[in-house]
């Protein structure tokens, strides 16, 4: 089996609900879908998110690198060849989300070819994950009503709180409006998409201090190495590392220096043989992870349930599953279910996420 040929088709769908944080909005998915043709006729398939504010990529980008400099190299080669395949990747550095699709795609393909649900090959541990859902910016009490129809409408009892770069208060009383209206059962945590200083993240803990919180991503810019430390040796809860760690070596880095001592992990920006070898890695060293999410389409949050779903400690967490319910459509042909506050893998050759053909050809911008 060769590579015969690799698509990288750009679409848009907007969202019906544009989410807010930090770092930036989101307000249409103006991503990729990349396809990869084996020459005996199979195709896998992957979602590239681009998020230009965070890590540079675009959707023009991620093209461009693919249909440039990656897919000249790829092609021709055995998709079974993966150490092949990521010696054409790790040459070039960054375009993390190019290479975790092009990866992701071609777990999909020898998941079709071989006739095997992805989630197997990788460790089939689960048949589902526990879902945590993200509120963005929005008043306190807009918030709570969100929680608790979420929580409602699809058991969801995990939710990760979006704060930083706007008044410390409003984060605050965020918080003790959730908790409070929520009660003591339901999971909150937050993510600060490096909007705070680290001595900002430490007076929001103080002053959210018996609220129960469990986690804090991503606080400040990684290049507070000092203040990250010391915000990591005084915080009671994990400090997780999430934009500063898109690579094992980023991750390794970030634990060592102490600035981090849990980690988010993404398959939009890692693929499953990053995301591999980054679990490993903290794995060895006792550090809890949590599947992310890159404001993901259905596609990609299959994925992360396909990556998430095989491992035991990708389960312990909920991982973040429910962005696509804010966009206003989306290309895959069999819609996902949240039941029960749990996404299901699919037991089908390959991730299952078949796509719309007419959706495609009504999104698609070339
Ligand atoms: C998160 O966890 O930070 C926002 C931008 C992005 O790339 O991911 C999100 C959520
Ligand atoms: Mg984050």
């Amino acid at each position: 089996m060769k590579i015969q040929r690799i698509e990288a088709i750009p679409y848009s769908i907007p969202y019906a609900h544009p989410l807010k944080f930090a770092s930036g909005e989101v307000t249409d998915a103006e991503h990729v879908l990349v396809r990869i043709h084996s020459d005996d006729g199979h195709i896998g398939e992957a979602d590239a998110p681009p998020r230009p504010y965070t890590y540079g990529e675009t959707q023009d980008s991620i093209m461009s690198i693919i249909d440039k400099v990656f897919s000249p190299q790829l092609i021709g080669l055995d998709p079974l060849d993966r150490g092949k395949v990521h010696e054409v990747l790790d040459r070039t550095i960054h375009n993390q989300v190019a290479k975790g699709a092009i990866d992701i795609a071609l777990w999909d393909l020898l998941g079709k070819a071989l006739g095997t649900p992805v989630h197997k090959l990788l460790g089939g541990y689960a048949d589902s994950m526990r879902v945590s859902h993200m509120l963005g910016f929005r008043p306190a009490e807009e918030l709570l009503e969100e929680a608790l129809r979420f929580g409602e409408d699809y058991g969801i009892t995990t939710f990760k709180l979006k704060v930083g770069r706007r008044p410390l208060a409003l984060d605050i009383e965020a918080c003790h409006v959730l908790r409070a209206g929520l009660g003591d059962d339901v999971e909150i945590y937050l993510d600060a998409n490096r909007g705070w200083t680290a001595n900002e993240a430490l007076e929001v803990l103080r002053r959210t201090e018996g609220l129960g919180l469990t986690k804090l991503e991503e606080p400040c810019d990684a290049k507070e190495a000092m203040s990250r430390r010391r915000l990591v040796e005084k915080s009671p809860i994990p400090i997780v590392g999430d934009e500063s760690v898109p690579t094992a070596g980023d991750v390794s880095r970030e634990l060592l220096a102490g600035g981090s001592n849990a980690i988010c992990i993404k398959t939009a920006r890692s693929g499953f043989t990053e995301a591999g070898q980054i679990l490993g890695l903290c794995a060895g060293l006792g550090v809890d992870v949590t599947m992310g999410n890159q404001i993901d389409t259905q596609i990609g949050s299959l994925a992360t349930v396909t990556f998430g779903a095989a491992h035991e400690a990708t389960t312990r967490s909920a991982g973040e599953l429910s962005n696509f319910l804010d966009m206003s459509d989306d290309l895959i042909a069999e819609p996902i279910r949240i039941s029960g506050g749990r996404i299901s893998v699919r037991n089908v050759p390959g991730v299952g996420a078949g796509i719309d053909e007419d959706k495609l050809a009504r999104y698609r911008q070339n």
